[in-house]
């Protein structure tokens, strides 16, 4: 029987992060996190590339371009949705995710989701470093594992 897991060894190869610009000071604290994650996992910063889009709503157009170039890893997708501010808080965090999913299927590459989808600013803030983790350093972990499992169902 085999058994396949991911590690956190450093992989080689480049990473790409999509961010949304809505909920800046949100967005901005996640892309810090999950920069410092992989930095404190190996991954030189010139082996990081950024892309900023408008909203969530649009990362996972960019986010598929990006993982079907083929030079990326893994694509990791950060944002933040609040409920509390947009009556089509369910269509924009739905699509988002629908779309992020989709670009990992379809490519083949780890497209991470790492949008935050909350109720309050507050609780935003809480999950992007402020007292309860950083979803974007999250994002990071999972990128790298991905990456390191996808190279190990590979190696059989
Ligand atoms: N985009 C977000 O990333 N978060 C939000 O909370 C949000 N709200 O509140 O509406 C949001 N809207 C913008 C959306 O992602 C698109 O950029 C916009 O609709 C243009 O397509």
């Amino acid at each position: 029987m085999a058994e396949f897991l991911g590690d956190f060894t450093t992989p080689a190869g480049r990473f790409a992060i999509v961010a949304g610009r809505f909920n800046a000071l949100v967005g901005e604290a996640l892309v810090s996190g999950c920069r410092d994650a992989l930095a404190r996992h190996g991954v030189a910063a010139s082996s990081v590339d950024l892309a900023w889009v408008p909203g969530s709503f649009e990362i996972p157009l960019v986010a598929q371009t990006m993982a079907a170039s083929g030079r990326y890893q893994a694509v990791i997708c950060l944002g933040c949705v609040i409920r509390g501010e947009t009556p089509h808080f369910d269509m924009v965090a739905g699509q988002a995710a629908a779309g992020v999913m989709r670009a990992s299927l379809e490519t083949g590459v780890p497209v991470i989701f790492g949008i935050l989808t909350t109720d309050t600013v507050d609780q935003a803030l809480n999950r992007a470093g402020l007292k309860a983790g950083n979803k974007g350093a999250d994002a990071a972990m999972a990128a790298i594992e991905m990456v390191n499992l996808l190279a190990a169902l590979a190696r059989g």
